[in-house]
């Protein structure tokens, strides 16, 4: 296996890679519809401390071997749009890329988490070319709506100040607000087609 600073240099040129085509992607589907879905997007390299953390709660050995085969998202891109059906249509965009291989798709606005968490997971491959050779180093994109992100950072936060157990009642409060989550989400989509109608006439 490579050293860990290996790794990491692989993990930079596939987020650059990625970030790269990410933006092409976007740029052409604005060019081809006039309107861009995108509010923003973000990537990132999971910290050594983030990706340990994850071996321990997945039961596996701290090795460079299982980071290598057992933590998918060490490169994350994070794309968040404006309406529901603009995330089927990123996801769509980034399945007929060319130059990343699914490898695999997680729908949590069909199927939420227990926790309310919603989002739509896509993992690729990204092809890296190197003097020699090429490697592909996979990636997990999250796409979600403005609301969905909402919903996960106040989330995030508190899975940080509750390390150990969530209390409950914070637990029950934050899926029921998932639920809101879901339904605003639908009804903004339906007030933008129907805005969108009006603007057509
Ligand atoms: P962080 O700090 O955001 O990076 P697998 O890929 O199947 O081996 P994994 O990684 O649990 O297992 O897969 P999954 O379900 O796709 O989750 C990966 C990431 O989704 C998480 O990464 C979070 O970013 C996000 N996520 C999943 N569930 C929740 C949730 O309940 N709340 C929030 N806020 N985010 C969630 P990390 O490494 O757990 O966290």
């Amino acid at each position: 296996m490579n050293s860990k600073e290996e790794l990491y240099l692989k993990y930079k040129f596939a987020k650059q890679m990625l970030e790269t085509e990410i933006n092409i992607l976007i740029e052409e589907f604005i060019f081809k519809y006039g309107y861009n879905p995108v509010e923003h997007v973000k990537s990132r390299i999971k910290s050594e401390e983030s990706i340990m953390k994850k071996l321990e709660k997945k039961d596996y050995d701290k090795t460079l071997d299982n980071v290598a085969s057992h933590i998918h998202d060490a490169v994350g891109v994070r794309i968040v749009v404006s309406f529901l059906s603009d995330v089927y249509d990123i996801v769509s965009v980034i399945k007929k890329s060319k130059n990343l291989i699914i490898v695999g798709q997680k729908d949590y606005i069909k199927d939420p988490k227990d926790t309310g968490y919603i989002s739509y997971h896509l993992n690729v491959l990204v092809p890296i070319y190197l003097e020699d050779k090429t490697i592909s180093v996979e990636a997990e994109i999250q796409i979600r709506t403005i609301a969905m992100d909402f919903w996960a950072s106040l989330d995030h936060k508190i899975q940080y100040k509750f390390p150990k157990e969530i209390p409950l009642d914070v637990k029950e409060r934050m899926y029921e607000n998932s639920l809101i989550i879901k339904e605003l989400d639908k009804q903004m989509m339906h007030l933008n087609d129907t805005v969108n109608k009006y603007e057509k006439q």
